[in-house]
C-alpha cells in the first residue's frame, strides 16, 4: 500500500430544516391556534481518530463529505427529524489543517478523539413558537440556518517512539528489518526508502514503534535530494537513531552531514535524544573499525555503538539503548492531557 500522508477534502455540514406555519384546524374547534413545528437540526461534519489505520489512503478516492439536512418541521406541532452527523475516521497523529495547509484546526494525537469541524444548520422554530398574548396567530416561521462548508488538509504525522536518520544507504532499512516484521525495500543505491516505514520492536520485554525514514544529504533543507519534509514524520519521537555507514568514506563528516540538516530543519529535532551507531561493522577491518569509530566519536562527542544489521552483532544493544532512551523521555516529556487545538 503506498503511503499517502496527506488528502485535502471538501467537508459541508447539514442545514437545518425549516420551521412550519401552519393552524390547527378540526371541525367544532374555534381557534385552534399555530401548531407547526421546528425544522431539524442540519448533521454535524466530525472527524475522529481510530486506531487499525495507518494511511489517509482513504481520502484519495472520496473527497467530498456532506452531513444530512435537518427536515423541515410539520403541522400538529411535529418536530422535523435533526440531520444524521458525517464522521470521518483518521489515523491518530492526523493533523487538520485549513485550506491554506498552515492554518492548524485540530490535531488528533490520540485514540478516540474527535472534533466538530462544522456544525450543522439549526433548524428554525415553526409558528407555533412565536405565539403570543399579543399575537396568537403567527404567521411566520424561521427558515433553518444554512450548514457550513469547508475545505480542510488531512496530514498525517506518524507518531512513533523513535526514528532512525542517517545518510542515504547508510543501513537504516536493513536495520528495521532486522528489528520488526516489516519489510521496507533494501538495496544498495541511494533513496531507495521513498516513504516512511513502521516497524513495531521488541525491546526489553516492551514494544516500541521505529520509523525508518528517506536519507538525507546535505541540502535537505533546501530540498536537494527528497527533501527534509520526512522529518515531520520522525518530529514527534521521543528518541532517534543516528546510524553512520562505517564504510562511508569518514564517520565524522557523514555524521556532521545529518546534524547540520536536523538542526535547519528545526523543530526540536536536534534536541532530541540520540543514539549514534556505526553500521555495517562487518564489512570492514579491525583497523577501519578503530579508525571510523574513532572519527565518528571525536564528532559525536560520545562513543558509538557498533552494529552491524547484516549479522546482528550489536543490535540488541542498540535497541536496548533506544528502549531507554524512549522510557526516559517517555518519563520527562509528559505530553500535556489534552493537546488539541481546538476551534468553533
Ligand atoms: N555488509 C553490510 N551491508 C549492509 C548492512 N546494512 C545494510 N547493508 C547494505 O547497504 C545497502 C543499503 O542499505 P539500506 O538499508 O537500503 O540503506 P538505507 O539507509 O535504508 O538507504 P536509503 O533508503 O536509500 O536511504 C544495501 O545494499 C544493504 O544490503 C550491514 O550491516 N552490513
Ligand atoms: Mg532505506
Amino acid at each position: 500500500m503506498k503511503f499517502l500522508d496527506e488528502a485535502k477534502v471538501y467537508v459541508r455540514s447539514g442545514d437545518g430544516g425549516n420551521g412550519c406555519v401552519s393552524f390547527r384546524r378540526e371541525k367544532f374547534i374555534e381557534f385552534g391556534g399555530p401548531n407547526g413545528g421546528d425544522g431539524g437540526k442540519g448533521g454535524d461534519v466530525i472527524v475522529r481518530a481510530v486506531g487499525g489505520l495507518n494511511t489517509l489512503i482513504d481520502y484519495r478516492y472520496q473527497q467530498h463529505f456532506k452531513a444530512k439536512n435537518g427536515r423541515g418541521g410539520m403541522g400538529k406541532d411535529r418536530h422535523g427529524a435533526n440531520g444524521d452527523d458525517i464522521v470521518l475516521d483518521v489515523p491518530a497523529g492526523t493533523q487538520i489543517y485549513a485550506e491554506d495547509g498552515e492554518t492548524l484546526l485540530a490535531d488528533l494525537t490520540d485514540v478516540g478523539q474527535r472534533v466538530v469541524l462544522a456544525r450543522g444548520g439549526n433548524g428554525g422554530f415553526g409558528n407555533a413558537h412565536f405565539k403570543s398574548s399579543t399575537n396568537r396567530a403567527p404567521r411566520h416561521a424561521n427558515p433553518g440556518q444554512p450548514g457550513e462548508e469547508l475545505t480542510i488538509r488531512l496530514r498525517l504525522k506518524l507518531i512513533a517512539d523513535a526514528g532512525i536518520v542517517g545518510l542515504p544507504n547508510a543501513g537504516k532499512s536493513t536495520f528495521l528489518a532486522a528489528v520488526s516484521a516489516a519489510r521496507p525495500k533494501i538495496a544498495d543505491y541511494p533513496f531507495t526508502t521513498l516513504h516512511p516505514q513502521l516497524g513495531v520492536v521488541e525491546g526489553n520485554g516492551r514494544e516500541f514503534v521505529l520509523a525508518d525514514i528517506p536519507g538525507l544529504i546535505e541540502g535537505a533543507h533546501e530540498g536537494t535530494g527528497l527533501g527534509d519534509r520526512f522529518l515531520g514524520h520522525v518530529e514527534r519521537c521521543r528518541a532517534l537513531l543516528h546510524l553512520v555507514d562505517g564504510t562511508g568514506a569518514h564517520a565524522g563528516k557523514a555524521y556532521e552531514t545529518v546534524r547540520t540538516e536536523l538542526e535547519a530543519y528545526g523543530h526540536g529535532l536536534a534536541g532530541k535524544p540520540e543514539i549514534v551507531a556505526l553500521s555495517k561493522a562487518d564489512a570492514l577491518t579491525p583497523a577501519q573499525l578503530r579508525q571510523q569509530v574513532a572519527r565518528l566519536e571525536r564528532a559525536a562527542g560520545k562513543a558509538p555503538l557498533v552494529v552491524s544489521a547484516a549479522t546482528g552483532a550489536g543490535v540488541p544493544e542498540v535497541v536496548r539503548a533506544l528502549s531507554k532512551a524512549i522510557d526516559t523521555a517517555r518519563h520527562a516529556q509528559r505530553p500535556p492531557a489534552s493537546a488539541a487545538a481546538w476551534h468553533p
